[in-house]
């Protein structure tokens, strides 16, 4: 099977004079192709998704965003330790505007990241017309022997569904239910080939679908997970399937000695009482492994991380995801999202323990911008093993303890459901960190 590389392309970018990696990017409304359909989609430089933004953890970056579209929206850089002010959400970039993010990588933020708008009220749409990209800051643990000889592949999971040469329009209950195409895309293309070869294979997952969820597994051949969205595991853990919710982000090995051909498969889940999940596995794509038997041996350590907080820590305060029906609204602590409102005040320096509960009848995947957090328990068992999360499923009816560490900034953040839908209906609030207490 021939077509074009399902590998992204790379962002416009350049080092400056001194040392600050300077990147371009535009979003732009854009005519390609999906399978045989040709539409108008929105994209980041012209491919969807968008290129592929390679930095280093440590780094100082510039990054000019362009909007040529003809509506406003902004840039979102999802996961990424930088100060608030560096990625204000509030911040919308009219028609033909340019603006700049300038911040410098925390010496260890290596992980998988992703880019995507948050103009809110505007946030669904474009991001289900194509508005998304990858991502990646490398650091020492990209270095280790064994995965700096992994082959390696990014993979944008979207998907879409067309009318009349545009993304299709939402029902009215899709915007309850969250909006899931028929196509299922992966780096813009429908059932794509990978190639790699024999030893390590390396898969960096983005789940940058508005409300899609995806339960992944290789039938047949375990996985090791060996990272979460911006973080490193400690060590490399073994997994059969694995669930992704929208904005989550898995660094995944698979052990490939010698030539084969394996399949990545989505398989049935349930994110919703009311909904009826497929009865079969839907294939994503093919990895095409070729070459001698090589050795794939696993890293044994990759990272140390801080452990926050014990599991039994009590927790400070709750947040808690709902919904109302007439008008329908989804809810944090019973209110809908207002932009001028504080709902919830910390102060820098902190760490805090939340417990997260989702009543609802459906699942709901909690995000917070810029302040990651350690997951201590769900329904009061603890997490396995640590990782620094930015995005966590709430499972419907389930209870969640994270820990999280307010010490780097103050500004103002804020925590949503990442089902687009539900996030631009209300389910948002505003966090702000007071910068810490002056002693005279
Ligand atoms: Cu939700």
């Amino acid at each position: 099977m021939s077509s074009p590389s399902p590998i992204s392309a790379s962002a416009r970018q350049r080092r400056l004079e001194d040392g600050t990696h300077f990147i371009e990017l535009s979003a732009l409304p854009t005519r390609i192709r999906i399978g045989e359909t040709d539409l108008e989609a929105l994209t980041y430089d012209g491919t969807l998704p968008g290129p592929v933004i390679t930095l280093n953890e440590g780094e100082a970056v510039r990054l000019a965003f362009h909007n040529a579209l003809h509506a406003p929206t902004n840039l979102h850089l999802h996961g990424l330790q930088i100060p608030p002010q560096a990625d204000d959400p509030h911040r919308v970039v009219a028609p033909g505007q340019t603006v700049t993010h300038a911040f410098e990588l925390l010496p260890e933020s290596a992980g998988t990241y992703w880019y995507h708008p948050h103009a809110h009220g505007r946030v669904t749409r474009q991001q289900w017309s194509g508005l998304a990209g990858a991502l990646i800051v490398r650091g020492a643990p990209d270095r280790l022997p064994e995965l700096a000889a992994a082959s390696e592949h990014v993979l944008v999971l979207q998907d879409l569904s067309v009318e009349q040469g545009l993304p299709a329009p939402h029902a009215p209950m899709e915007w309850m239910s969250g909006k899931e195409g028929q196509h299922l895309l992966v780096n813009g293309q429908i059932h794509p080939v990978l190639e790699a070869a024999t030893g390590l294979v390396r898969l960096r997952l983005i789940n940058a679908s508005v409300a899609r969820y995806y339960h992944l597994a290789v039938p047949g051949h375990p996985l090791h997970l060996i990272g979460q969205d911006g973080s490193f595991l400690e060590a490399p853990q073994p997994v059969n399937t694995l669930l992704l919710s929208p904005g989550e982000r898995a660094d995944l090995l698979l052990q490939v000695p010698a030539a084969a051909r394996l399949e990545l498969h989505d398989l049935p889940y349930a994110r919703s009482a009311h909904a009826t999940p497929r009865a079969a596995a839907t294939p994503l794509a093919t990895l095409e492994v070729r070459g001698p038997q090589r050795p794939a041996h696993l890293p044994a350590r990759l990272r140390p991380l801080r452990r926050l907080a014990d599991a039994d820590a009590r927790p400070d305060r709750v947040v808690v995801f709902g919904a109302s029906m007439d008008p329908p609204r989804f809810l944090v602590n019973g209110q809908s999202y207002d932009r001028h409102r504080i709902d919830l005040e910390v102060r820098q320096g902190s760490t805090e323990v939340w417990e997260l509960r989702n009543p609802t009848r459906m699942d709901h995947p909690f995000h917070l911008h810029v302040f990651p957090f350690q997951v201590l328990t769900r329904n009061g068992v603890p997490e396995p093993f640590l990782a620094w999360r930015d995005v966590i499923n709430l499972r419907a009816g389930e209870t969640v303890r994270i820990a999280l560490d307010f010490s780097r900034f103050s500004g103002d953040v804020m925590l949503h459901c990442h089902i687009a839908e539900h996030e631009d209906r209300g389910m948002m609030a505003n966090v702000r960190v007071r910068p810490p207490e002056v002693t005279l």
